[in-house]
């Protein structure tokens, strides 16, 4: 199975399980309560949304149904699909690099996604066609470079790596120098929990 392949099979399974988990929450639909919103916050938040994004949902979802009085769960459903919809409703995504080159330094807690979603950036600005280089700066986590190297490929990115356990702020400065002198657009470091903003500045 391709890449692509395998991630639209990932998502429609998180559609399906969220789909079931609001569609449940609605089968027991009595009247529209504080338990019923709680309930309904809890699975945006199970569910990947994120905790700011999930209240606000839900904030934005308690005023409508005050404001335009609505009991009925259909007109409920829908305008909570529509709250979902607004959030989504973002015209600026567009990544303002406005140096060169400039370096995206992403960290982030453990687990959090950070190495997919460098995957994800390098991908999208070497399709415009912006010449990216990665850093390979989480040292301390098994096969983190190696998670790292599969997406660089993918997205057709160079990668600056050293064994592991070094110190990641040289891994950092070798790759700015590289990044130099292949004249590349971006550098992207990723970064492991131990790393700090000021070491890798003092390096
Ligand atoms: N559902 C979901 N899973 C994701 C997303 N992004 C990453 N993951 C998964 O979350 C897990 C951790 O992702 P990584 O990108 O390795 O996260 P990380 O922050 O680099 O992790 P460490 O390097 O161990 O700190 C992996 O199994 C990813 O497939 C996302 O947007 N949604
Ligand atoms: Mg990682």
């Amino acid at each position: 199975m391709g890449f692509f392949e395998k991630l639209k099979q990932g998502m429609t399974k998180t559609k399906n399980s969220f789909d079931e988990k609001i569609n449940n929450v609605f089968k027991s639909f009595r009247k529209v309560d504080e338990d019923f919103l709680d309930e309904l916050e809890e699975i945006l938040i199970m569910s990947d949304i994120g905790m700011d994004t999930s209240v606000e949902i839900i904030n934005n979802l308690r005023n409508r149904i005050k404001k335009e009085k609505i009991q009925d769960e259909e007109d409920v459903k829908k305008a909570l699909r529509e709250e979902m919809q607004k959030i989504l409703d973002v015209t600026d995504i567009s990544l303002h690099l406005n140096t060169k080159p400039s370096v995206i330094l992403v960290v982030g807690v453990n687990g959090v996604g950070k190495t997919t979603s460098i995957g994800k950036i390098a991908n999208r600005l070497a399709k415009d066609g912006k010449k990216v280089v990665v850093a390979a700066a989480d040292t301390f986590r098994a096969a983190a470079v190696e998670q790292l190297e599969i997406w660089a490929s993918r997205a057709g990115a160079d990668i600056v790596k050293r064994e592991e356990g070094v110190d990641p702020a040289s891994v950092v400065y070798d790759a700015i120098r590289v990044t130099r002198e292949k004249n590349a657009d971006v550098l992207i470091v990723d970064t492991a929990r131990k790393i700090t903003q000021q070491k890798i500045l003092d390096g």
